[in-house]
């Protein structure tokens, strides 16, 4: 099957880069899948060398994409650098801009002229999405004049509307059923609002909040006290025995510097983002306006649903409408605008 090359396509989506696949086009056995999947993106090996992924878990992602009867199904693969490990535990709301363009250039979806809605769902955690892509000539525009920080340059908006997205891993929004909590003796606040997460205060890990991503990375002593609170949250947060899963991430939180509602530094849980993932975001939204969490003190009240989470390269704006105060909160609507680009679409080539 694969000395005749595979067919993929590699693409942007969002702040992150994957290889996306129809699920016909890979073995059906998920052991076969992932052991290929890992001589397509060269792991374990730091560089990945001997493969296409980007030796960073941002770039080492993989989107499996099917025909429904509604639409699409999405099925992430989080393929690690230096392990020999494919993961599904975890979403990822980046790669699913990319999802709609794939699904259309591939013919699963018939491009309307103008826009086309791709209803999708996400087969990781069970939610839905309806992306929104733009279509002139039934044909998807890449190019455009939205800007998202951690990319440079400009490109046509693809609308994410979410469907479900609390408790979409952990079974409700707020796992632990409260506001806070003290785990491995630091206060945090346990929120899934579609990505499990750890929300932590700057000041009570002994670091300002606006570290560099090499810098928090660098910081040993802050690695060991992150990953006893993310061991032990996992199994409040429903999750089990996390050691080898990418899940929670870990949200270190400060006041926002730059008109944001919060200011953010996360976890992916070993490397530190260089921006934030879209439903980490929506998470940590949700932490931002619920009172009693570790974040309210600090954040800044949105005007609206619509709120800026600063993070290391600038700010991502998400749309979260909750219903209520307190631990019986409700999630009503989760929006993001994104991008996403075709970089490459041909046969790929997984080493022996
Ligand atoms: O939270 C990285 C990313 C992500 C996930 C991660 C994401 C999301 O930026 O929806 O997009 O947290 O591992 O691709």
């Amino acid at each position: 099957m694969t000395g005749q090359g595979i067919p993929c396509m590699v693409m942007r989506g969002g702040t992150s880069k994957g290889a996306y696949f129809l699920a016909e086009d890979l073995p059906q056995d998920d052991r076969e899948r992932d052991e290929l999947l890992l001589r397509i993106m060269g792991s374990p090996d730091p560089r990945q060398i001997d493969g296409i992924g980007g030796a960073h878990p941002l770039t080492s992602k993989v989107a499996v994409v099917r025909r429904t009867d509604e639409g699409v199904d999405y099925h992430f693969l989080q393929v690690s650098v230096d392990q020999a490990a494919v993961s599904d535990r975890q979403n990822c709301g980046n790669l699913l801009a990319g999802v709609g363009p794939f699904a259309i250039e591939r013919g699963l979806i018939a491009a309307e002229d103008g826009g086309t809605a791709v209803p999708i769902r996400m087969t990781n955690t069970g939610g839905g999405a309806t992306a929104h892509v733009q279509t002139p000539g039934r044909t998807v525009e890449y190019d455009g004049d939205t800007a998202i920080d951690g990319v440079p340059g400009t490109a046509a908006a693809i609308v994410l509307d979410f469907e479900d997205t609390a408790g979409s891993s952990c079974g409700a929004l707020l796992p632990t059923g409260s506001a806070q909590d003290v785990i491995a003796d630091v206060p945090v606040t346990c929120v899934d609002n579609g990505m499990p997460t750890v929300v932590l205060r700057a000041g009570d890990l002994g670091v300002r909040g606006d570290e560099t991503p090499a810098e928090l990375e660098g910081d040993q002593r802050l690695r060991e006290v992150l990953e006893r609170v993310r061991r032990d949250a996992g199994k409040l947060m429903n999750l089990g025995d996390v050691t080898a899963l990418t899940v929670p991430k870990l949200t270190i939180v400060s006041p926002p510097k730059a008109g944001g509602v919060i200011a953010t530094r996360t976890f992916i849980p070993h490397r530190v983002h260089t921006s934030i993932g879209v439903l980490g975001a929506a998470s940590v939204a949700v932490a931002a306006v619920l009172p009693g969490s570790v974040a309210s003190g600090m954040a800044v009240a949105p005007d609206g649903p619509r709120m800026r989470i600063e993070h290391p390269t600038g700010a991502l704006e998400v749309e979260v409408e909750l219903d209520g105060t307190g631990p019986d909160i409700v999630v009503r609507r989760t929006a993001i605008v994104r991008t996403a680009r075709k970089l490459f679409d041909g046969r790929v080539f997984p080493r022996s």
